[in-house]
């Protein structure tokens, strides 16, 4: 099995890239943020709780977040592998992880790490914001606001996996292809 995390601030390409790595190498994408999204459209309780934090542009709960996630990858077991977009955001949802993973003698191969500046962020999420419906892109106080959650409670994540030289950084600025060649190159060491 397989298990990449691309990481990265908020708009720093990590569903568009995704979507393109999990088709090109048959992985099993997990979206925290399309996870929540969906039982938000759904009306489910889980969504209600989420969506007050995601509109302010603050982390949901750990529990909420880990405990959807030990149900998809105990429901996967038979998946070649995962792709975890958006997940882990904080260092108790990284060791978390860990554990669960461990559960089936598998483990985090490498963190893919795009390096986006402030400022590209901010005018991709807004660009995204005139079109995607998403509260949460509409506004630049809010979209500040979860890069600097980013800042605070999700670079660590990195610093867990630096431990166990597990991080790859790249230059996530350029074409989106141009950016996935680069992606793809790093996935084909491990598969
Ligand atoms: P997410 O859904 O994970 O989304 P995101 O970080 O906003 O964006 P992403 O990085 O995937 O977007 P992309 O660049 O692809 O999180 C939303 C919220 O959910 C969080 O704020 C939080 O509240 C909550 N949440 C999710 N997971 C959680 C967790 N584990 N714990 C707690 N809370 C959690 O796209 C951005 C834009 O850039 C798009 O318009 C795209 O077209 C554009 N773009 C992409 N690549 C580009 C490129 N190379 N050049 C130009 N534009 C590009």
């Amino acid at each position: 099995m397989f298990n990449v995390i691309l990481f990265g601030a908020p708009g720093s390409g990590k569903g568009t890239q995704s979507q393109k790595i999990v088709e090109k190498f048959q992985l099993k994408h997990i979206s925290t943020g399309d996870l929540l999204r969906s039982e938000i459209a759904t009306g489910t309780a889980l969504g209600k709780e989420a969506k007050q934090f995601m509109d302010n542009g603050v982390l949901v709960p750990d529990v909420v977040v880990i405990g959807m996630i030990g149900k998809l990858i105990e429901n996967n077991k038979e998946a070649k592998g995962f792709l975890f977009d958006g997940f882990p955001r904080t260092v108790a949802q990284a060791e978390a992880l860990d554990k669960l993973l461990k559960l089936s003698d598998a483990e985090i191969d490498v963190v893919i790490a795009l390096e986006v500046s402030e400022e590209e962020l901010v005018t991709r999420l807004l660009g995204r914001g005139k079109t995607s419906g998403r509260s949460d892109d509409a506004d630049e106080t809010i979209i500040r606001s979860r890069i600097e959650e980013y800042r605070k409670k999700t670079e660590a994540v990195a610093d867990y996996y630096k431990k166990f030289n597990k991080v790859k950084s790249i230059e996530g600025e350029g074409s989106v292809d141009e950016i996935f060649e680069k992606l793809s190159a790093i996935v084909e060491q491990y598969i």
